[in-house]
Protein backbone atom coordinates (compact mmCIF):
# COMPACT_ATOMS: atom_id res chain seq x y z
CA UNK A 1 0.00 0.00 0.00
CA UNK A 2 2.89 2.82 0.98
CA UNK A 3 4.62 1.80 -2.41
CA UNK A 4 1.42 2.24 -4.26
CA UNK A 5 0.82 5.35 -2.56
CA UNK A 6 4.94 6.58 -3.52
CA UNK A 7 5.94 7.08 -0.27
CA UNK A 8 9.48 7.45 0.71
CA UNK A 9 9.69 4.10 2.91
CA UNK A 10 12.60 5.02 4.83
CA UNK A 11 11.65 8.45 6.07
CA UNK A 12 7.99 7.25 6.75
CA UNK A 13 9.32 4.22 8.84
CA UNK A 14 11.69 6.80 10.96
CA UNK A 15 8.75 9.10 11.08
CA UNK A 16 6.54 6.85 12.57
CA UNK A 17 9.07 5.96 14.95
CA UNK A 18 9.30 9.17 16.11
CA UNK A 19 5.67 9.72 16.33
CA UNK A 20 5.14 6.75 18.52
CA UNK A 21 7.77 7.81 21.29
CA UNK A 22 6.52 11.01 21.53
CA UNK A 23 3.04 10.17 21.84
CA UNK A 24 3.39 7.26 24.46
CA UNK A 25 6.33 10.28 26.70
CA UNK A 26 3.03 12.97 26.00
CA UNK A 27 -0.35 11.28 26.56
CA UNK A 28 -0.40 7.88 28.04
CA UNK A 29 1.79 9.45 31.47
CA UNK A 30 -1.14 11.24 31.86
CA UNK A 31 -3.33 10.45 35.38
CA UNK A 32 -6.82 9.65 35.25
CA UNK A 33 -7.48 10.09 31.93
CA UNK A 34 -11.25 9.35 30.57
CA UNK A 35 -11.32 5.74 29.30
CA UNK A 36 -13.02 7.17 25.91
CA UNK A 37 -9.47 8.46 24.89
CA UNK A 38 -8.85 4.74 24.48
CA UNK A 39 -10.40 5.27 21.25
CA UNK A 40 -8.26 7.86 20.32
CA UNK A 41 -5.29 6.55 20.87
CA UNK A 42 -6.54 3.49 19.02
CA UNK A 43 -6.71 5.88 15.88
CA UNK A 44 -3.56 7.86 16.49
CA UNK A 45 -1.75 4.11 16.69
CA UNK A 46 -3.48 3.13 13.30
CA UNK A 47 -3.41 6.57 12.03
CA UNK A 48 -1.03 5.72 9.06
CA UNK A 49 -2.81 2.19 9.25
CA UNK A 50 -5.82 1.93 9.21
CA UNK A 51 -7.24 4.87 8.24
CA UNK A 52 -5.21 4.96 5.14
CA UNK A 53 -6.31 1.82 4.35
CA UNK A 54 -10.14 2.74 4.33
CA UNK A 55 -9.70 6.21 2.15
CA UNK A 56 -7.22 3.79 -0.46
CA UNK A 57 -10.27 1.26 -0.15
CA UNK A 58 -12.47 4.25 -1.33
CA UNK A 59 -10.28 5.31 -3.66
CA UNK A 60 -10.53 1.64 -5.18
CA UNK A 61 -13.98 2.35 -5.41
CA UNK A 62 -13.76 5.18 -7.54
CA UNK A 63 -14.13 7.98 -5.15
CA UNK A 64 -12.38 11.14 -4.66
CA UNK A 65 -10.33 12.17 -1.60
CA UNK A 66 -9.94 15.39 -0.54
CA UNK A 67 -6.99 17.87 0.85
CA UNK A 68 -7.59 20.60 2.84
CA UNK A 69 -5.14 22.95 4.89
CA UNK A 70 -8.13 25.90 6.13
CA UNK A 71 -11.32 26.04 8.02
CA UNK A 72 -12.70 27.68 5.00
CA UNK A 73 -12.96 25.06 2.44
CA UNK A 74 -16.84 24.08 2.77
CA UNK A 75 -16.50 20.00 3.97
CA UNK A 76 -20.16 19.68 3.35
CA UNK A 77 -20.13 20.16 -0.58
CA UNK A 78 -16.83 17.85 -0.66
CA UNK A 79 -19.06 15.24 1.26
CA UNK A 80 -22.61 16.20 -1.30
CA UNK A 81 -20.41 14.85 -4.01
CA UNK A 82 -19.35 11.50 -2.01
CA UNK A 83 -15.93 12.87 -1.70
CA UNK A 84 -13.93 12.50 1.54
CA UNK A 85 -12.14 15.91 2.89
CA UNK A 86 -8.17 14.70 5.01
CA UNK A 87 -7.01 18.11 6.38
CA UNK A 88 -3.51 18.47 5.99
CA UNK A 89 -1.73 21.23 8.05
CA UNK A 90 1.78 20.00 9.13
CA UNK A 91 2.49 20.08 12.91
CA UNK A 92 5.78 17.98 12.92
CA UNK A 93 9.62 19.74 12.45
CA UNK A 94 10.45 16.41 11.03
CA UNK A 95 9.15 17.38 7.20
CA UNK A 96 10.65 20.95 7.61
CA UNK A 97 14.16 20.01 6.28
CA UNK A 98 12.40 18.40 3.19
CA UNK A 99 10.53 21.73 2.47
CA UNK A 100 13.87 24.06 2.88
CA UNK A 101 15.33 22.61 -0.01
CA UNK A 102 12.66 23.77 -2.21
CA UNK A 103 11.03 26.89 0.25
CA UNK A 104 12.52 29.83 1.95
CA UNK A 105 14.01 29.01 5.44
CA UNK A 106 11.58 32.25 7.35
CA UNK A 107 8.39 31.50 6.99
CA UNK A 108 5.87 29.52 8.84
CA UNK A 109 6.77 26.35 10.47
CA UNK A 110 3.29 25.02 9.52
CA UNK A 111 3.18 25.74 5.93
CA UNK A 112 6.62 24.13 5.52
CA UNK A 113 5.94 21.33 7.07
CA UNK A 114 2.96 20.48 5.15
CA UNK A 115 5.08 21.37 1.92
CA UNK A 116 7.34 19.37 3.18
CA UNK A 117 5.49 16.32 3.98
CA UNK A 118 4.70 16.53 -0.27
CA UNK A 119 8.35 17.03 -1.25
CA UNK A 120 9.47 14.35 0.86
CA UNK A 121 7.02 11.63 0.22
CA UNK A 122 6.40 11.32 4.07
CA UNK A 123 2.30 11.94 4.34
CA UNK A 124 0.30 9.04 3.06
CA UNK A 125 -3.06 11.29 3.60
CA UNK A 126 -1.04 14.13 1.23
CA UNK A 127 -0.30 10.75 -1.29
CA UNK A 128 -3.72 9.51 -1.00
CA UNK A 129 -5.30 13.05 -2.18
CA UNK A 130 -7.32 13.33 -5.76
CA UNK A 131 -7.07 17.08 -5.06
CA UNK A 132 -6.01 19.36 -2.67
CA UNK A 133 -7.73 22.79 -1.72
CA UNK A 134 -5.64 25.82 -0.83
CA UNK A 135 -6.69 29.61 -0.29
CA UNK A 136 -6.14 32.89 -0.42
CA UNK A 137 -5.78 33.52 3.38
CA UNK A 138 -2.26 33.96 4.48
CA UNK A 139 0.99 35.62 2.04
CA UNK A 140 2.45 32.43 3.14
CA UNK A 141 0.06 29.88 2.22
CA UNK A 142 -1.63 30.97 -1.18
CA UNK A 143 2.30 31.99 -2.24
CA UNK A 144 2.98 28.42 -1.34
CA UNK A 145 0.10 26.44 -2.99
CA UNK A 146 1.61 27.93 -6.23
CA UNK A 147 4.75 26.17 -5.90
CA UNK A 148 2.71 22.81 -4.51
CA UNK A 149 0.51 23.17 -8.07
CA UNK A 150 4.11 21.54 -9.92
CA UNK A 151 3.11 18.49 -7.12
CA UNK A 152 0.15 17.51 -6.71
CA UNK A 153 -3.38 18.90 -8.33
CA UNK A 154 -4.28 22.01 -6.56
CA UNK A 155 -7.71 23.68 -6.86
CA UNK A 156 -7.37 27.41 -4.51
CA UNK A 157 -10.48 29.21 -3.30
CA UNK A 158 -10.40 32.93 -3.46
CA UNK A 159 -11.28 34.36 0.50
CA UNK A 160 -12.53 38.10 0.65
CA UNK A 161 -10.17 39.61 3.20
CA UNK A 162 -12.99 42.15 4.43
CA UNK A 163 -16.04 39.79 5.75
CA UNK A 164 -18.85 42.11 5.85
CA UNK A 165 -18.86 44.08 2.61
CA UNK A 166 -21.90 43.75 -0.05
CA UNK A 167 -18.58 43.19 -2.53
CA UNK A 168 -17.00 39.94 0.11
CA UNK A 169 -20.32 38.35 -0.09
CA UNK A 170 -20.72 38.31 -3.71
CA UNK A 171 -17.29 37.34 -3.84
CA UNK A 172 -17.28 34.41 -1.46
CA UNK A 173 -20.63 32.96 -2.86
CA UNK A 174 -19.70 33.33 -6.27
CA UNK A 175 -16.38 31.05 -4.85
CA UNK A 176 -18.75 28.66 -2.96
CA UNK A 177 -20.78 28.30 -6.23
CA UNK A 178 -17.11 27.38 -8.80
CA UNK A 179 -16.01 25.16 -5.66
CA UNK A 180 -19.59 23.31 -5.98
CA UNK A 181 -18.81 22.84 -10.19
CA UNK A 182 -15.73 21.96 -9.11
CA UNK A 183 -16.59 19.04 -6.97
CA UNK A 184 -19.18 17.77 -9.60
CA UNK A 185 -16.30 18.12 -12.17
CA UNK A 186 -13.79 16.04 -10.18
CA UNK A 187 -16.39 13.29 -9.19
CA UNK A 188 -18.79 13.00 -11.77
CA UNK A 189 -21.48 13.45 -9.26
CA UNK A 190 -24.29 16.23 -9.54
CA UNK A 191 -24.57 17.80 -5.90
CA UNK A 192 -28.48 17.74 -5.51
CA UNK A 193 -30.26 19.34 -2.35
CA UNK A 194 -30.83 16.19 -0.06
CA UNK A 195 -26.99 15.16 -0.68
CA UNK A 196 -26.18 18.24 0.43
CA UNK A 197 -28.72 18.36 3.36
CA UNK A 198 -27.93 15.24 4.35
CA UNK A 199 -23.92 16.72 4.14
CA UNK A 200 -24.84 19.26 6.11
CA UNK A 201 -26.25 17.49 8.84
CA UNK A 202 -23.22 14.79 8.88
CA UNK A 203 -20.94 17.95 9.81
CA UNK A 204 -23.59 19.46 12.07
CA UNK A 205 -23.86 16.42 14.04
CA UNK A 206 -19.67 15.76 13.57
CA UNK A 207 -19.36 19.79 15.39
CA UNK A 208 -22.07 19.48 17.97
CA UNK A 209 -20.10 16.42 19.64
CA UNK A 210 -17.13 18.19 19.66
CA UNK A 211 -19.09 21.38 21.37
CA UNK A 212 -19.84 18.86 23.93
CA UNK A 213 -16.55 17.75 24.67
CA UNK A 214 -16.09 21.69 24.94
CA UNK A 215 -18.42 22.51 27.21
CA UNK A 216 -17.81 20.03 29.61
CA UNK A 217 -14.18 21.84 30.21
CA UNK A 218 -16.09 24.67 31.76
CA UNK A 219 -16.28 22.80 34.84
CA UNK A 220 -13.51 23.19 37.60
CA UNK A 221 -11.90 20.34 38.03
CA UNK A 222 -11.73 20.05 34.03
CA UNK A 223 -12.71 16.54 33.18
CA UNK A 224 -10.20 16.10 30.71
CA UNK A 225 -6.65 17.34 30.01
CA UNK A 226 -6.20 20.19 27.11
CA UNK A 227 -3.51 17.44 25.58
CA UNK A 228 -6.50 15.12 25.13
CA UNK A 229 -9.53 17.60 23.96
CA UNK A 230 -6.78 19.12 21.71
CA UNK A 231 -6.19 15.76 20.31
CA UNK A 232 -9.94 15.14 19.76
CA UNK A 233 -9.88 18.23 17.84
CA UNK A 234 -7.23 17.30 15.53
CA UNK A 235 -8.07 13.37 14.82
CA UNK A 236 -11.67 14.95 13.97
CA UNK A 237 -9.73 16.41 10.64
CA UNK A 238 -8.83 13.03 9.59
CA UNK A 239 -11.18 10.39 10.91
CA UNK A 240 -14.27 8.98 9.41
CA UNK A 241 -17.11 11.65 10.37
CA UNK A 242 -19.83 8.97 11.54
CA UNK A 243 -17.34 7.30 13.71
CA UNK A 244 -15.99 10.01 15.10
CA UNK A 245 -19.12 11.51 15.84
CA UNK A 246 -20.36 8.56 17.78
CA UNK A 247 -17.12 8.17 19.71
CA UNK A 248 -17.22 12.07 20.73
CA UNK A 249 -20.17 12.11 21.63
CA UNK A 250 -19.37 8.68 23.90
CA UNK A 251 -16.49 10.51 25.08
CA UNK A 252 -18.90 13.71 25.99
CA UNK A 253 -21.42 10.98 27.73
CA UNK A 254 -18.49 9.89 29.97
CA UNK A 255 -17.10 13.82 31.11
CA UNK A 256 -20.61 15.22 31.58
CA UNK A 257 -20.64 12.37 34.08
CA UNK A 258 -17.20 12.96 35.22
CA UNK A 259 -18.52 16.51 36.35
CA UNK A 260 -21.71 15.21 37.72
CA UNK A 261 -19.45 12.93 40.26
CA UNK A 262 -16.71 15.86 40.66
CA UNK A 263 -13.95 13.98 38.91
CA UNK A 264 -11.15 15.73 36.68
CA UNK A 265 -7.69 15.12 36.22
CA UNK A 266 -6.47 18.44 37.33
CA UNK A 267 -5.87 20.54 40.52
CA UNK A 268 -8.95 22.94 40.87
CA UNK A 269 -7.00 25.04 43.40
CA UNK A 270 -4.80 26.12 40.35
CA UNK A 271 -5.21 28.41 37.46
CA UNK A 272 -6.96 27.36 34.45
CA UNK A 273 -5.51 28.65 30.93
CA UNK A 274 -6.98 29.05 27.35
CA UNK A 275 -5.18 28.97 24.08
CA UNK A 276 -5.70 31.54 21.78
CA UNK A 277 -4.02 32.26 18.28
CA UNK A 278 -1.98 30.10 15.34
CA UNK A 279 -3.90 26.26 14.79
CA UNK A 280 -1.75 23.48 16.67
CA UNK A 281 -1.68 20.67 13.92
CA UNK A 282 -1.38 17.48 14.33
CA UNK A 283 1.35 16.36 16.10
CA UNK A 284 2.24 19.59 17.54
CA UNK A 285 1.15 19.35 21.22
CA UNK A 286 4.38 21.40 22.00
CA UNK A 287 2.49 24.09 24.10
CA UNK A 288 -0.31 22.09 25.75
CA UNK A 289 2.32 19.91 27.35
CA UNK A 290 4.62 22.71 28.23
CA UNK A 291 1.77 24.63 29.75
CA UNK A 292 0.03 21.32 31.43
CA UNK A 293 3.74 19.80 32.84
CA UNK A 294 3.77 22.82 35.01
CA UNK A 295 0.16 21.33 36.38
CA UNK A 296 -2.08 23.83 35.55
CA UNK A 297 -4.55 22.67 32.79
CA UNK A 298 -5.65 24.20 29.29
CA UNK A 299 -9.26 24.73 29.66
CA UNK A 300 -10.34 25.75 25.85
CA UNK A 301 -9.02 26.59 22.81
CA UNK A 302 -9.67 29.62 20.73
CA UNK A 303 -8.30 28.58 17.26
CA UNK A 304 -9.19 26.70 14.16
CA UNK A 305 -7.43 23.45 15.56
CA UNK A 306 -10.37 24.24 18.37
CA UNK A 307 -13.80 26.20 19.09
CA UNK A 308 -13.38 28.26 15.72
CA UNK A 309 -14.01 24.25 14.25
CA UNK A 310 -17.55 23.40 15.83
CA UNK A 311 -18.84 26.57 17.31
CA UNK A 312 -20.69 28.21 14.02
CA UNK A 313 -22.96 25.37 12.08
CA UNK A 314 -24.63 25.59 8.96
CA UNK A 315 -28.26 26.20 9.83
CA UNK A 316 -30.55 26.65 5.91
CA UNK A 317 -33.48 29.20 6.76
CA UNK A 318 -35.53 27.50 3.37
CA UNK A 319 -35.15 24.10 1.37
CA UNK A 320 -34.02 25.58 -2.30
CA UNK A 321 -30.60 24.55 -3.41
CA UNK A 322 -29.91 28.74 -2.71
CA UNK A 323 -30.74 28.81 0.14
CA UNK A 324 -28.57 25.37 1.27
CA UNK A 325 -25.68 27.48 -0.40
CA UNK A 326 -26.69 31.01 1.63
CA UNK A 327 -26.49 29.05 5.29
CA UNK A 328 -22.81 27.79 4.00
CA UNK A 329 -21.98 30.80 3.03
CA UNK A 330 -23.18 32.35 6.29
CA UNK A 331 -21.20 29.79 8.13
CA UNK A 332 -18.02 29.80 6.46
CA UNK A 333 -17.67 33.77 6.20
CA UNK A 334 -18.08 33.94 10.17
CA UNK A 335 -14.59 32.13 10.76
CA UNK A 336 -12.28 35.33 11.95
CA UNK A 337 -8.92 34.12 11.40
CA UNK A 338 -6.48 36.62 11.81
CA UNK A 339 -5.92 37.16 8.05
CA UNK A 340 -9.37 39.10 7.99
CA UNK A 341 -9.48 42.58 8.26
CA UNK A 342 -10.96 44.52 10.56
CA UNK A 343 -11.34 41.37 13.10
CA UNK A 344 -12.93 42.96 15.86
CA UNK A 345 -15.17 40.14 16.23
CA UNK A 346 -12.26 37.61 16.92
CA UNK A 347 -11.20 40.04 19.57
CA UNK A 348 -14.74 39.74 21.23
CA UNK A 349 -14.90 36.38 20.64
CA UNK A 350 -11.71 35.99 22.53
CA UNK A 351 -12.96 37.86 25.63
CA UNK A 352 -16.23 36.38 25.69
CA UNK A 353 -14.34 32.84 25.42
CA UNK A 354 -12.16 33.48 28.25
CA UNK A 355 -14.92 34.33 30.63
CA UNK A 356 -16.94 31.38 29.46
CA UNK A 357 -14.76 28.94 30.15
CA UNK A 358 -13.45 30.49 34.03
CA UNK A 359 -9.94 31.29 32.49
CA UNK A 360 -7.61 33.01 34.71
CA UNK A 361 -5.37 33.74 32.13
CA UNK A 362 -4.82 33.20 28.12
CA UNK A 363 -1.50 31.69 26.55
CA UNK A 364 -1.65 33.24 22.63
CA UNK A 365 0.46 31.37 20.21
CA UNK A 366 1.97 32.60 17.59
CA UNK A 367 3.95 30.59 15.38
CA UNK A 368 7.13 32.29 13.60
CA UNK A 369 6.83 34.25 10.72
CA UNK A 370 2.69 34.25 10.85
CA UNK A 371 2.32 37.77 10.99
CA UNK A 372 -1.64 37.90 11.20
CA UNK A 373 -1.95 36.80 14.82
CA UNK A 374 1.30 38.25 16.00
CA UNK A 375 0.21 41.72 14.84
CA UNK A 376 -3.93 40.95 15.88
CA UNK A 377 -1.96 40.16 19.53
CA UNK A 378 -2.08 44.00 20.48
CA UNK A 379 -5.73 44.36 20.10
CA UNK A 380 -6.08 40.68 21.87
CA UNK A 381 -3.89 41.54 24.23
CA UNK A 382 -5.45 45.33 24.93
CA UNK A 383 -8.86 43.76 25.39
CA UNK A 384 -8.20 40.88 27.68
CA UNK A 385 -6.37 43.55 29.98
CA UNK A 386 -9.60 45.28 30.24
CA UNK A 387 -11.60 42.36 31.06
CA UNK A 388 -9.53 41.74 33.55
CA UNK A 389 -7.50 38.52 31.83
CA UNK A 390 -3.77 38.59 31.74
CA UNK A 391 -2.12 36.96 28.95
CA UNK A 392 0.92 35.58 27.69
CA UNK A 393 1.97 35.71 24.04
CA UNK A 394 4.36 32.80 22.94
CA UNK A 395 6.13 33.05 19.54
CA UNK A 396 7.84 29.75 18.89
CA UNK A 397 8.37 26.91 16.22
CA UNK A 398 8.33 23.16 16.10
CA UNK A 399 11.90 22.84 17.62
CA UNK A 400 12.67 21.92 21.03
CA UNK A 401 15.48 24.71 21.58
CA UNK A 402 13.06 27.22 22.80
CA UNK A 403 10.98 24.16 25.42
CA UNK A 404 12.63 25.21 28.40
CA UNK A 405 12.26 29.13 28.11
CA UNK A 406 8.90 29.02 27.41
CA UNK A 407 8.10 26.57 30.51
CA UNK A 408 9.60 29.20 33.10
CA UNK A 409 7.92 31.73 31.23
CA UNK A 410 4.77 29.83 31.58
CA UNK A 411 5.48 29.24 35.36
CA UNK A 412 6.28 33.23 35.78
CA UNK A 413 3.25 34.00 34.20
CA UNK A 414 0.76 31.65 36.13
CA UNK A 415 2.38 32.48 39.46
CA UNK A 416 0.80 35.53 39.09
CA UNK A 417 -2.60 34.51 38.27
CA UNK A 418 -5.56 33.98 40.56
CA UNK A 419 -6.68 30.27 40.69
CA UNK A 420 -10.52 30.45 39.87
S1 LIG B 1 -8.96 30.13 8.94
S2 LIG B 1 -6.03 30.26 10.99
S3 LIG B 1 -6.85 27.37 9.08
S4 LIG B 1 -5.75 30.42 7.48
S5 LIG B 1 -0.12 30.12 11.18
S6 LIG B 1 -0.31 29.28 7.73
S7 LIG B 1 -2.14 32.10 9.05
S8 LIG B 1 1.41 32.18 8.68
S9 LIG B 1 -3.24 28.56 9.52
FE1 LIG B 1 -5.33 29.11 9.23
FE2 LIG B 1 -7.50 29.03 7.72
FE3 LIG B 1 -6.97 31.16 9.19
FE4 LIG B 1 -7.73 28.95 10.35
FE5 LIG B 1 -0.46 31.51 7.66
FE6 LIG B 1 -0.25 32.11 10.21
FE7 LIG B 1 1.08 30.06 9.29
FE8 LIG B 1 -1.58 29.96 9.45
Amino acid sequence: MWKDLGLNLEKHDVLLNALAKGYGDLFMTQKNRPAGMGYFDFVISEVHGLRIKELVDRKKAGKKIIGAFCLYVPEELVYAADATMVGLCGGADFSIPDAETVLPRNICPLVKSFFGFKVGATCPYFNSCDMVVGETTCDAKKKVYEVLADYTPTYVMEIPHKVDTEQSKALWLSEIKLFKQQMETLTGNVIEKDSLKEAIRLINEKKKAMKRVSDTRKASPTPISGLDALLVNQVSFYDDVNRFTLKTNELADELEKRNADGVGVGDPSKPRLMFSGCPMAIPNWKLHSIIESTGVPVVAEESCIGSRYFTDLVEPKGDSMDSLLEAIWDRYHNISCACFTPNDDRVTKVVDMAREYNASGVVYNVLQYCHTYNIEAIKVDKALKAAGVPMLKVETDYGSEDVEQIRTRVEAFTEMLRPV
